[in-house]
């Protein structure tokens, strides 16, 4: 690469290449940026190895566990077998009306299993790298093709991946695809917010669903965060419209339908919304009850009215964070309920989905049980509880169920995160006057369907309060004074919809102070985009870009993706490396594998790590396939 940056450079082309030309040009002399995938590998860990990894906040060369991982094992499989047929088949056979009819007869209950979305998303931070994920999803395709789907993609997976794990979210969902053909896969939709946090132009949705569904998406579970149905009207229509995929839209379930004291979120108002998503072409109707607040029998009668009061089939959702969903899915499976959402038993329980293998074997002997091969299910289970310990710095620290839940109703992925959020700002001691807090701003917003993103506003709300000590009075009082957070604002102004029941117009005029609030659909408001001439300049900005799909990533994530693009453009694909390595680095002769292209594995060991010199240089020393290869890394401590 040097000698090409020399010839190539413009000066020296101009024949002005003197003696002194080098001297003035150290850019030559950059390596930083070299192509080939072994040195990019090498490079990344040495920085890992010196620096640490900036996300885990564990000290590089402290005694931390990598010494003490066990080894994951992943469960066998016919390697070499066909797939068995599975619902990904039936809908190509049966066509979307004839499927949906087939789900609706059945009389075993149906399973989704979440591990790979949600499952991850509310006990880890979403932080599972897609290599953890491939090495089971082969396997369990093939292990368990009467699944009615796998929740792979969606909600929070899109941004962390490219954020925290400088992953694509494309590459991923594409090789899910090819590892679960029989599958149907399944992802989580906000909207008129797709997978982001904030409305974008229709053309912008129609185009992600498109483009998603190209890629191997076959169910779209589509919610609107504030239950606006008309906000979900747009995504139901691409995917009916545009795509061969399912159109799931979700009912956001809050409150405590059957408490006396509830009068907005009741029977009623879940029977009036189902009806008018499946107005809208829903082919099936999903009860998300993002926070686990659907008891169970609440859920008897949910189900068994919503059985009533719509045709398509009805698929569960919650979390288990006050411990007692599995009661809730038993009274749905009574009530007749399709389909229930459950994640693998090491990525269950607590803020995740019930645990599957459990509810597997509480519904045995049920008139109603599935034939799922339990032991299977605990095999991959057992991969899980190894593959977690890797994750350890992102868990959420929370021990037990909670029934504090059914007061503050927080989302389960947000729950997880509210904890490290607030030591982050120095709050951490003020946990419980966070959840205090939350209760509070919901009342003051009007009480509000709170699911990414209005769960986001609350949330920043209530830190907001929190960290300058604010009562409800306060905001009354001093609002004038106060500069509310952006969401806040936004939400107030309409940005994200209009919730049920209307805005409370005395805090509304306190946070716009004069500003004057949409009332349509704010998607209406922006420009549809001209996707010819927008990603031509994303082209020019981002040269090395893997094409339109990275465009979409860029419009959901302009900043994260830029961020992104210059992680791979320092130090290439990084999916490749093993996850222990990828958080931790290596230690002092430790050697590990790196398939860095289909087929071809280089064996890395690290040698040793020098003092750093006057620079603040230190040399990483490795042994790359038995020869030893040097990296200067900057010690940024
Ligand atoms: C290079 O120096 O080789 C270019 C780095 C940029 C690579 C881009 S980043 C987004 C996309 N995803 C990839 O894996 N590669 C491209
Ligand atoms: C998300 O939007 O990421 C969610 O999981 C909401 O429940
Ligand atoms: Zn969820």
């Amino acid at each position: 690469p040097f000698l090409m940056n020399v010839i190539d450079h413009p000066i020296f082309q101009a024949g002005d290449a003197r003696v002194s030309f080098i001297e003035n040009h150290p850019e030559l002399f950059d390596l930083r940026k070299p192509k080939d995938r072994s040195t990019r590998a090498l490079n990344y860990l040495a920085d890992v190895v010196v620096n640490g990894n900036p996300e885990v906040k564990v000290k590089p060369g402290s005694k931390g566990p990598a010494q003490k991982f066990r080894t994951p094992i992943i469960p066998v499989f016919d390697q070499y077998g066909a797939y068995p047929k599975g619902n990904k088949d039936r809908l190509t056979e049966l066509g979307r009306d004839k499927f949906v009819e087939w789900v609706r007869d059945q009389k075993p209950v149906l399973y989704t299993d979440t591990t790979f979305r949600d499952g991850h998303q509310s006990l880890l931070a979403t932080r599972v790298r897609t290599k953890d994920l491939l090495n089971v999803a082969e396997g369990f395709a093939k292990n368990h093709p009467e699944l009615f789907s796998m929740e792979v993609w969606g909600g929070a997976t899109f941004d962390v991946a490219m954020r925290f794990l400088h992953e694509s979210p494309w590459t991923r969902l594409k090789k899910f695809r090819e590892a679960m053909p029989n599958m149907l896969l399944q992802m989580l939709f906000r909207g008129s917010n797709a997978v982001g946090y904030s409305a974008y132009p229709d053309n912008l949705i129609e185009k992600f669903v498109e483009k998603s569904w190209e890629s191997g998406i076959d169910v779209f579970r589509i919610f609107d965060s504030l239950n606006w149905v008309e906000a979900m009207k747009v995504s139901i229509r691409a995917v009916r419209e545009r795509t061969d995929a399912l159109a799931e839209a979700a009912i956001c379930y809050t409150g405590d339908m059957l408490a006396p004291e509830q009068h907005k979120y009741t029977l009623q108002y879940y029977l009036d919304m189902a009806r008018q998503l499946e107005d809208e072409g829903a082919h099936l109707l999903a009860i998300k009850d993002m926070a686990g607040l659907l008891k169970p029998l609440a859920a008897e009668v949910l189900v068994r009215e919503l059985k009533q009061a719509v045709s398509i089939p009805i698929h569960l959702h919650t979390h288990d964070t006050s411990s007692i969903q599995a009661a809730t899915y038993l009274k749905a499976v009574d009530s007749g309920v399709d389909i229930i959402d459950c994640a693998l038993g090491a990525l269950s329980g607590l803020t995740s989905q019930p645990n599957f293998n459990s509810v597997v074997a509480m519904l045995q002997g049920h008139e109603r049980e599935s034939a799922i091969d339990l032991n299977s299910l605990n095999a991959y289970s057992n991969y899980w509880e190894d593959v977690r310990e890797w994750y350890y710095p992102f868990e959420s620290g929370m021990k037990a169920g909670s029934a504090e839940v059914y007061q503050n109703e927080i989302p389960g992925g947000q729950y997880s995160n509210l904890k490290p959020q607030s030591i982050a700002l120095g709050l951490g001691d003020k946990f419980e006057t966070l959840k205090k807090n939350y209760v509070v701003v919901n009342q003051l917003f009007g009480d509000i369907v709170k699911v990414t993103p209005s769960s986001k506003v609350v949330g920043d709300m209530a830190l907001f309060m929190t960290s300058n000590n604010l009562t409800a009075d306060d905001i009354f009082k001093r609002g004038a004074s106060l500069s509310f957070p952006e969401s806040v604002k936004g939400f107030f102004k309409g940005e994200l919809g209009q919730p049920y029941g209307g805005f409370p117009h005395e805090i509304q005029e306190i946070v716009l102070k004069g500003e004057e609030p949409l009332t349509g659909r704010p998607n209406e408001k922006l420009a549809p985009i001209n996707f010819e001439e927008d990603f031509k300049n994303f082209e020019e900005q981002f040269p090395q870009n893997e094409g339109f799909l990275d465009y979409l990533s860029y419009q959901m994530y302009p900043k994260v993706y830029e961020e992104y693009y210059k992680a791979i453009e320092e130090h290439g694909d990084v999916s490749i490396i093993p996850t222990p390595a990828f958080l931790y680095g290596l230690k002092e002769n430790e050697e590990i594998l790196i398939e860095i292209d289909e087929g071809k594995n280089i064996l890395v060991r690290l040698l040793y790590v020098s003092e750093p010199d006057e620079q603040g240089m230190r040399t990483v020393t490795f042994e790359l396939n038995g020869q030893s290869r040097q990296v200067q890394v900057r010690d940024r401590s």
